[in-house]
C-alpha cells in the first residue's frame, strides 16, 4: 500500500486594517470578505448596511468606533481580520489590536496621501515589529498621482515600500535587491530576487508591499 499523504495543514494569520480616519478600512473589509465567498452582500458604510459597522451609533455616523473581527479563507490560509476604528478618539480600541498581530495591512488614502495619524500608525507598527502590507484606495478619485503616491510613501514612510503592481519587472527586482545582502546577492546572480527571499524580506520588515486599487469606485 502506499503511503498516506498527511492532509494539507491550514495556516491561521491574523491581520488587522489600520489607517486615518474614513480611509476606508471597512469597505476594504467588506471588499475582502466578499470576495472570499465569506458574505454573499456587498454591503456599504454609507448606507449604514456594512456587516462590519454593527453598532448602531456606527450605522448613523458612519464610522467604526469598536475593533471587529471577522474570518476568512483564502488558498489554504485562514484569515482572521481585524477591523479598527481610524478616528483618533479610539486609538486605545486599535492599538488594543496590535498584540495579536501577524500583519498589518495599513490603508492609505489615495486623495489624501500619508496623513499625520498615518505616521503614529506606522512608528507603533515599527514599535510592535509588524509585517505591514499598503493598500492605497479612492485611486477613482486620486487621478494620475501613482507616482507622486509612491514617492511620499518612500520618502514618509520607509524607502523600502516598494510597488507590487510592477512584480517580475526589472524595476520592480532592482528595488527588492536593494533591502538585504541576500537580495542583491540573488539579483546579481540571476538577474531576479524569488519568493523566497521576498517573504523574508518581508517578515523582517525590509519590505513593505504596496498595492494601489485599480480606478473604479
Ligand atoms: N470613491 C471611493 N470611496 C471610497 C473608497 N473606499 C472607501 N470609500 C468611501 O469612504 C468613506 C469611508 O469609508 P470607511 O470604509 O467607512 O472608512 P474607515 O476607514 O473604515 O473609517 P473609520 O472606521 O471611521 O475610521 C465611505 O463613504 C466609503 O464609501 C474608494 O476606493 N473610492
Ligand atoms: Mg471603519
Amino acid at each position: 500500500m502506499g503511503e498516506q499523504k498527511p492532509e494539507k495543514v491550514k495556516k491561521h494569520i491574523c491581520t488587522g486594517l489600520l489607517a486615518h480616519v474614513d480611509a476606508g478600512k471597512t469597505t476594504l473589509s467588506e471588499a475582502l470578505l466578499y470576495t472570499s465567498g465569506r458574505i454573499r452582500r456587498l454591503g456599504r458604510v454609507d448606507r449604514g448596511d456594512a456587516y462590519l459597522d454593527t453598532y448602531e451609533l456606527e450605522k448613523k455616523r458612519g464610522i467604526t468606533i469598536f475593533s471587529k473581527q471577522a474570518e476568512l479563507a483564502w488558498n489554504h490560509i485562514n484569515v482572521s481580520l481585524l477591523d479598527t476604528p481610524g478616528h483618533v478618539d479610539f486609538s486605545a480600541e486599535m492599538e488594543r489590536t496590535l498584540q495579536v498581530l501577524d500583519y498589518a495591512l495599513l490603508v492609505i488614502s489615495g486623495t489624501d496621501g500619508v496623513q499625520g495619524h498615518t505616521r503614529t500608525l506606522w512608528r507603533l507598527l515599527a514599535r510592535y515589529e509588524i509585517p505591514v502590507f499598503i493598500f492605497i484606495n479612492k485611486m477613482d478619485l486620486a487621478g494620475e498621482r501613482k507616482d507622486a503616491l509612491m514617492e511620499e510613501l518612500k520618502n514618509h514612510l520607509d524607502g523600502s515600500c516598494v510597488d507590487f503592481g510592477n512584480a517580475g519587472t526589472e524595476s520592480f527586482f532592482e528595488e527588492t535587491a536593494v533591502c538585504s545582502e541576500a537580495a542583491l546577492e540573488e539579483y546579481l546572480e540571476t538577474g531576479a530576487v524569488g519568493n523566497g527571499v521576498i517573504r523574508e524580506l518581508i517578515v523582517s520588515r525590509k519590505l513593505f508591499p504596496c498595492f494601489l486599487a485599480r480606478r473604479c469606485a
